[in-house]
This record gives structure tokens, sequence and C-alpha cells, in this order.
């Protein structure tokens, strides 16, 4: 297949790209390198530095013979995306293509703008783009089990069937985002799902739970293809700025009671979710909705796990309790359903003790490199 991937530099577009590369599909990246200005802006620096897209796509060419086309733009602009879809019209769209951290999206009133236009737009150009280049395309559009809140009720795979007065309706599961970027995913759901319904688009939403680590098949003897990797407060995921924290002597900062608790996953079942979805597409006019995530941890459980493999490595972790810069339930039930993507195939990588060591150990070389005051800010959500 075609496959056009929409935020190729972040920390899973890359790691997607080699992947459906790899596995014999034509791939193009497209990507406006906002993430990295907004690193730099917010003065926060990933833990290493990362090749830009079009070096990181010339060293794969080296390697593994494939070619990745990149192009660089920003898909809020419509002659971008324009000449984009005329230069590489795919069978597929991989959307990635957001300002992916709920932190930031919390920051200050510019922030939440930047992450209102950016994600809301460029969603709606993607439609427009399929209805006009390739109206059979499937979008794969990455949404985020963040949508559905923590009810206190089993969370179904994006459906609720609701019986009212007697009558029965298939309804898109209740949505309550605890953050202003999980509502800009919930509102990307709205807007596909209208135009599902209105122009029979073709379109598969990923809900997918925080993704912890670094190495794939593809990256994992070549350093200078790993993502970019960041495991500050606005921008790293939970597991791995805990990994980062262990390194760097920096008590792991549960936040709060530390009940929170989440759907995770390894950035190899991302990929394979992502090339499962792909590769078995969609119907016309079908707005199929996958809960993207292989096991649940609480917060406290994943400090423990951190903690527990640091000291089989000789290094003594201690957890700590902050005050929680987010407006969240830190005791609640939690208890999503997800079998779609294991029935497409899917073999869940669990994170097992190896995980984490490898993890720690890469880490471990970085560690001079680590800045402590980028850990922990604690920005207000309330
Ligand atoms: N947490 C801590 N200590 C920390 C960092 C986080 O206790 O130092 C807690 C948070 O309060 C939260 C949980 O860990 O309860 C997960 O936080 P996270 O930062 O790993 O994940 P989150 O902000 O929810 O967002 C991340 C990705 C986002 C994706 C989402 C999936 O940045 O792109 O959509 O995970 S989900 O959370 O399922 O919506």
């Amino acid at each position: 297949m075609r496959i056009l991937i929409l935020g190729g530099d972040g920390y899973l577009g890359w790691p997607t790209a080699m992947h459906l590369s790899a596995n014999g599909h034509e791939v193009a990246v497209a990507d406006n390198y906002l993430r990295r200005q907004i690193c730099r802006d917010e003065d926060v620096e990933p833990l290493y530095e990362t090749l830009n897209l079009t070096r990181r796509a010339q060293l794969w060419n080296n390697l593994s013979g494939f070619d990745i086309p990149v192009f660089i733009g920003d898909l809020m602009q419509w002659d971008f995306v324009e000449e984009l879809f005329h230069k590489f019209t795919p069978d597929c769209i991989v959307h990635y293509a957001e300002q992916p951290a709920a932190p930031y999206s919390m920051l200050n009133r510019r922030a939440a703008t930047l992450t209102l236009q950016n994600n809301l737009m460029v969603t709606a150009n993607v439609i427009f783009a399929v209805r006009e280049f390739c109206p059979q395309a499937h979008i794969v559009k990455l949404g985020t089990m963040g949508e559905y809140g923590t009810p206190n009720i089993d969370i179904e795979e994006g459906w609720l069937d609701v019986e009212h007065k007697g009558r029965k309706e298939t309804f898109l599961f209740p949505r309550q985002a605890g953050s202003l970027y999980h509502t800009t995913k919930i509102m990307d759901t709205d807007l596909l799902w209208f135009y599902v319904r209105t122009w029979g688009m073709r379109v598969t939403d990923l809900m997918q739970g925080p993704v912890y680590g670094l190495f794939t098949d593809e990256n994992e003897s070549h350093e200078q293809l790993l993502p970019f990797f960041n495991y500050d407060e606005l921008f790293g995921t939970v597991l791995n700025r805990f990994v980062v924290q262990a390194v760097a002597g920096y008590p792991l900062t549960v936040y709060g009671k530390g009940g929170q608790t989440r759907g995770y996953l390894n950035i190899k079942d991302t990929l394979n979710c992502v090339r499962l979805a792909a590769e078995t597409p969609a119907r016309q006019g079908e707005l199929r909705i996958f809960n993207q995530l292989t096991e649940t941890f609480s917060v406290n459980e994943l400090a423990e796990r951190v903690r527990h493999v640091g000291s089989q490595m000789g290094i003594k972790v201690d957890i700590q309790s902050v005050e929680n810069p987010r407006k969240e339930a830190e005791n609640h039930y939690y208890n999503p359903t997800h079998t779609g993507l294991k029935d497409l195939g899917l073999k869940p990588n669990i994170l097992t003790d190896q995980t984490l060591e490898q993890l720690i150990e890469f880490v471990m070389r970085y560690k001079e490199k680590i800045r402590n005051g980028q850990i922990y800010r604690n920005v207000k959500w309330g």
C-alpha cells in the first residue's frame, strides 16, 4: 500500500514509517517540526539529539534500501496539503500530526490555542484532502484512551448500546476528557464521524493509552534511528519519565495518591497496531474504533516496577508522592475492553523486567545529559 504518515518526525511517527516500510509498504512522511519548535520555546530538551527527518530517511535508505520521501510543511496550510497529496496520493493515511501533550495544552492560553487550532484544522484538512484527491483512502487516526476519561463503568470499544424508554440505539461511548489536548481528540472523533456519515469516508480511530519504550525491530541496532524522546513534565509520558528519573537519582514523581490507572503499551505494539489497522481497512462509510492498549497499571504499580528493576541493577530508586498538577481521579474504577486489535492478530509485548532493564541501561549512557530542572515544573491544570 501507499501509506502517508502525517507527523512523521514524532516519537511514534518515525518508528511507524520505518516499520511500515520494512513490511513492504511504500511510505512517505510529512511534518513541520512543531514538536521540536515547542520544545525549544519551552526550553525542554529531549534526552539525546535526533537527526532531522531528511537525514534519518537517508540513513534508513542506506541501511534497508527502502526510500521514504520526506515532505516538510504545515498541514494547516492548504497549499502544502494539496501539493503533498498530488505528489504522493495514498491508499492509507496515518494521522499523528497533532500537538500530542496533555500538560502542554494546559500550560497557558497560547498553548491551548495552538493545540486547538493545530489539532482540529489538520484533521479537517486531512478529511478535505481525502475527499478531493483519494476518496477511497483509509484514514487511520491516532485518538486516545483519554477521550473516555475514567468512568465508573466498563469502557467499551468505541460504541455503547443504549436502551431508553423501550427503544435501542448505538452511540459513541460517552467521552469526558481530563485535558484540553484530550478534548481536541474527542472533537477529532466527532469531525471524522460526521464525515463518515455524510461522505461515506473510511476511518479507523485508535484509542491509544500512554506508550513507553524506544526500541523497535527497525532501530535496535542503529541508534541514530531512535525516536525523539522527552522525559520532561510537558512532553514525557509517565513510564519513560520514571526510567529517566531512576537513572538521575531523582525520586519518582507519583502525582498525588498514585491510584490513577491507564492502559499502557510498548512502542513495538503501537507499530503493530497501526500496521494491522492499515492492512485491514475499515469499510467505506465505517468509523471503526479500537482501544489500543495491552495492560493496565496504576502509577504506583509502575513506580514499584521501576524501583524493583532498579534495585536488581544496583540503583537505589526512591518514590515520592508530589502535589498532583492535574485535575484527575486518583482512585477510580478502570476496566477498558481491548479485543479488536487482538482479533486482527496483535501479539502483545507485555512489560517485563527485561524491557525495563534494557531501557534503564540505555538511559544510563545519557545520565550526564539529564536536566533535573525540567522533570517537575508543577504546571497546574486547575
Ligand atoms: N503521572 C504521574 N507522574 C508523572 C507523570 C504522570 O503520576 O511524573 C500520571 C498522570 O497524572 C496520569 C498518568 O500518569 O494519571 C499518565 O500520564 P502520562 O503523562 O503518561 O499520559 P497522558 O498525559 O495522559 O498522555 C499520554 C500521551 C498522549 C496520549 C495519552 C494516552 O502524551 O499523547 O494520548 O498518553 S491516555 O492517557 O490514555 O489518554
